[in-house]
């Protein structure tokens, strides 16, 4: 064994076992260090796994292909491993821990023969934020290493911070032979540990991500008094040069990554607005000392969908792949060594190699270049707009928390809770369309709670008790007020009735004015409504009767919606919190009115 980073010893005796275990031919400590990583991009180059890209336009960036049949999350293979059953609820996949810890280590038994074993020490959070927590991850795969370098941090100062602290999160990662029968995502909350096989893709693998940061990270919040959730956060500067702060929860590749880096609409930005991005897809939530909660962003890159990044859409993001990023799945244009994916620009490469590595025309051919899941893994610090908090181990404090979802129908533009525990009603139903982020069909509706379907690490009624609880502990003039938004309302003939991108500063601008209690707002059954003329169309062409097509509240289409609602709570018995109950009682009621 190469010397060791640590004297720590319930790192070492794990490391230990699972070196008999997997059987590596050799041991790697994953230090942090620049040449480290040169050495093992160098590596992984001269084995094919990664591609080294245009070192002029691309410095720094590199192309990788998974295989074919692993190319997003798989959720039917996604396990809570509790001991009760209960624990886990009505909607993760369970399995007992004892029978799930022999099923994996027959299945990783070995599988490091021939191989290294890679040790990698990271922080999620500024490394020594009281906000943070520290991880291990080993794996086989060099991709994993150089993606976890740019979507944590990494290295020796983390192995100093946790010192002989038995509080860190086991995760082992095993390629084995990426066979998709035999792949499965398992997370043993109250073990603090996650166990991956079969898999090389991102959030199968980068096990920081969803595995620890929501799945593990939830379940610790739940008992230590915060909240791990899937939500990007923002800060809106206006131009008194007060900046507000906004976390916002919606599913996979519904635009957070976008909404995250937006670039206001002309006229906005004439008046001095800016959008700052504090994180893209997590945030961790804590109560500060003043009574406000407040929020990090545990990552430290943007694991963010590469079809449709495109100048337009989000210039943020794209400048921030320009350099030390790592492409998955995306073409390979090999007449300049760059890479493209549908909707980056209208030029598809005619000389190049689509994603499962074949030769592909981009005029000719119908088949898509890049996978609709394709993803680059890219450093936060190199977004123009990264916020000047970024690295505040105290996180910044937040005004209103948004939910959202993909919806074609039903649901309005923007509404607002009635109060705190209505606003948990309001994250509790949310519904979207799915998309190409996990398995599975893609366009149908699916209830997803809080955007945390696939990534609460236990009971979702416990998750819901544990929100009202938050909000039981916090004063209702300091709570963050609580919305709904929907970019997505389409008219008959499936045309989008409201532009989105950099425009749903519209709407950011009108909830913070709901949250300073600048704007008046019309109550429906649902909630607070927006009178159209309080949304700025300046430089829009729509008119306030355009808007008023999706700000309405359609009873009928309600009720039929609530009767999801009352399929999805009926699932959880009495783990269902009353509060939730009467909140849906009393929407019921309202409509009626
Ligand atoms: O694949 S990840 O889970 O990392 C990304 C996502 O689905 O949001
Ligand atoms: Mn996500």
């Amino acid at each position: 064994m190469e010397t060791n980073l640590t004297s720590n010893k319930s790192l070492l005796d794990w490391l230990d076992e699972k070196v008999e275990l997997l059987k590596p031919s050799k041991i790697v400590w994953i230090d942090g260090s620049q040449e480290q990583i040169e050495a093992l991009r160098a590596e992984a180059c001269s084995t094919g796994e990664l591609i080294k890209l245009n070192e002029e336009l691309l410095p720094d960036c590199y192309l990788h292909r998974t295989a074919v049949n692993d190319v997003a999350r798989v959720e039917d293979r996604t396990l809570i491993c509790s001991r009760s059953e209960k624990d886990a609820g009505p909607t993760n996949h369970w399995m007992d821990p004892e029978k799930a810890y022999k099923m994996l280590y027959d299945i990783a038994a070995g599988s490091y023969e021939g191989r290294t074993m890679y040790i990698i020490p990271y922080s999620m959070g500024p490394v020594g934020s009281p906000f943070s927590k520290i991880g291990i991850e080993i794996t086989d795969s060099i991709y994993v290493v150089l993606n976890m370098c740019i979507m944590t941090r990494v290295g020796k100062k983390v192995l100093d911070v946790l010192g002989d602290s038995n509080d860190w999160v086991r995760g082992m990662h095993c390629k084995c032979d990426i066979d998709a029968e035999n792949r499965w995502i398992c997370q043993f909350p109250e073990d603090n540990t996650i166990i991956s096989v079969n898999s090389g893709y991102g959030g199968n693998v980068l096990l920081g991500k969803k595995c620890f940061a929501l799945r593990i990270a939830s379940y610790l919040g739940k008992n230590e008094g915060w909240q791990a959730e899937h939500m990007l956060i923002l800060g809106l500067e206006k131009p008194n040069g007060e900046t507000k702060y906004i976390c916002a929860a919606f599913p996979s590749a519904c635009g957070k990554t976008n909404l995250a880096m937006l670039i206001p609409p002309e006229g906005y930005k004439k008046k001095g607005y800016k959008v700052w991005c504090v994180g893209d897809d997590i945030a961790w939530i804590r109560k500060g000392p003043d009574g406000r909660l407040y929020a990090i962003n545990p990552e430290n890159g943007f694991f963010g969908v590469a079809p449709g990044t495109n100048e337009k859409s989000n210039p943020n993001a794209l400048e921030s792949t320009k350099k030390g990023t790592i492409f998955t799945n995306v073409a390979h244009n090999l007449d300049n060594n760059t890479v493209w994916w549908e909707g980056l620009d209208k030029n598809p490469p005619t000389n190049a190699v689509d994603w499962k590595g074949n030769p592909w025309n981009g005029a000719e051919s119908e088949e898509k270049g890049a996978h609709p899941n394709s993803r680059f893994t890219a450093p936060a610090v190199n977004c123009p707009c990264i916020s000047s908090e970024f690295e505040n181990p105290q996180g910044v404090p937040i005004s209103a928390i948004v939910f959202g979802g993909r919806r074609a129908k039903l649901t309005p533009l923007v509404y607002q809770s009635k109060d705190w525990n209505h606003g948990v009603f309001v994250g509790s139903i949310m519904g979207s369309e799915t998309t190409a982020a996990a398995t599975g069909a893609v366009g149908v509706v699916r209830r997803d709670p809080m955007a945390m379907l696939p990534f609460c690490g236990y009971n979702m009624g416990d998750y819901w008790k544990h929100w009202i609880e938050i909000g039981e502990t916090l004063d209702p003039d300091k709570a963050p007020k609580i919305f709904n938004v929907n970019w997505f309302r389409k008219d008959d003939e499936g045309n989008f009735l409201w532009p989105g991108f950099g425009d749903n500063l519209r709407v950011l601008d009108w909830i913070i004015d709901r949250c300073e209690g600048d704007v008046d707002a019309q109550e429906t059954a649902i909630g607070y409504l927006p009178y159209a003329k309080d949304i700025n169309l300046e430089g829009l062409d729509m008119t306030e009767a355009d808007l008023d097509k999706i700000l309405d509240v359609d009873k009928d289409a309600w009720e039929e919606e609530l009767k999801g609602v009352d399929e999805l709570y009926a699932k959880f018995g009495d783990t269902l919190p009353k509060e939730l109950a009467d909140e849906l009682a009393k929407v019921k009621a309202d409509l009626e009115k």
